[in-house]
C-alpha cells in the first residue's frame, strides 16, 4: 500500500510497523532533485502521522544511497538573491522535524547532500561498500544542509574539515563505524571467514547445539 510517487517508493513493510522509503533515481545515483525531496518529506510525514507505523527506513535503489543535490537543477541557480529568496532546499528541514525514528540504510555513495540526508536520520546502518564524502568544494559550493555542523559533531573537527575543505578523502564504512558516524557495518560476507559460522552451520546440520568460540 501507500501513496504513489515518481521519484521514490514508499511502502509499509514487516509486520506493518515500518515505513520503508526507497530513493528511486538509480540512473542519477539517486540525486536529490526538488521533486524527490518534496516526495520524501511527504512520505515521511505520512508515516509520522500513521498510527500503524513506529519507525522509518530510508534507503537508495541501485548502487548509491545518494550522490547529493541534483547538480543539473542547481546549475540554473546563478543568482544569490534568487537562491536566497526562493529558500532553496528549505523544505529539507522537515526531515529533522519527523518525530519517529528514521534509519538510513545505505550502501555505496552517500556524498554531498546524500551524506547530509543520512546524517539527518537517527541511525545510519552502512553496507561494506558505503562511502561518505562532502565534495561540494569541487563544484564551487559548500555543504548547505547541515553537513558542516553534523559531520563535525559525528567524526570530529579535524576529519570533517579535511573532507569539507579538500572535497577528497571519502570515508569508508569501517572508518565511519569506528568514528561513530554509523552504528554498524553489515558484515554478512565476512562471517564466512569465521570458525563460528562453520560450527553454527555444521551444528545445525548435525542437529546439535553449536559450541561457539567467538572466532
Ligand atoms: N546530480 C545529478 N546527477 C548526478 C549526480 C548529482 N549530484 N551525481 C551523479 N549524477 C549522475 C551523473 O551525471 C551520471 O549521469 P549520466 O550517466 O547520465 O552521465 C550518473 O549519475 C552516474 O554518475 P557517475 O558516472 O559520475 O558515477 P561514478 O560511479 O563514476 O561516480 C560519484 C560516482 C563519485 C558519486 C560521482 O557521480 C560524483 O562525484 N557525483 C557528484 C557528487 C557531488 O558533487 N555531490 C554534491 C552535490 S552538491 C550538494 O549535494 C549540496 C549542495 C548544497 C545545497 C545547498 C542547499 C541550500
Amino acid at each position: 500500500e501507500g501513496k504513489h510517487y515518481k521519484c521514490i517508493q514508499a511502502v509499509i513493510v514487516g509486520d506493518g510497523t515500518v515505513g520503508l522509503v526507497t530513493l528511486d533515481r538509480p540512473k542519477a545515483l539517486n540525486a536529490l532533485s526538488h521533486a524527490l525531496m518534496l516526495e520524501l518529506v511527504d512520505a515521511l510525514q505520512t508515516f509520522d502521522a500513521s498510527t500503524q507505523v513506529g519507525a522509518m527506513v530510508v534507503t537508495g535503489k541501485g548502487e548509491a544511497f545518494s550522490a547529493g543535490v541534483d547538480i543539473q537543477e542547481m546549475r540554473d541557480k546563478t543568482n544569490f538573491v534568487d537562491a536566497y529568496a526562493s529558500r532553496f532546499a528549505h523544505h529539507w528541514n522537515a526531515v529533522t522535524a519527523i518525530r519517529k525514528p528514521i534509519i538510513a540504510a545505505m550502501n555505496g555513495y552517500a556524498v554531498g547532500g546524500g551524506s547530509e540526508l543520512a546524517m539527518m536520520c537517527d541511525i545510519i546502518l552502512a553496507g561494506e561498500r558505503a562511502q561518505f564524502g562532502q565534495p561540494e568544494i569541487n563544484l564551487g559550493t559548500i555543504p548547505g544542509m547541515g553537513g558542516s555542523q553534523r559531520l563535525i559533531r559525528e567524526v570530529g573537527k579535524s576529519r570533517a574539515m579535511e573532507m569539507i575543505l579538500t572535497g577528497k578523502h571519502f570515508m569508508n564504512a569501517h572508518e565511519a563505524a569506528q568514528r561513530g558516524l554509523v552504528s554498524c557495518v553489515l558484515l554478512f560476507h565476512a562471517t564466512f571467514g569465521l570458525e563460528d559460522q562453520k560450527e553454527g552451520m555444521t551444528a545445525f546440520l548435525e542437529r546439535r547445539g553449536p559450541v561457539f568460540k567467538d572466532k
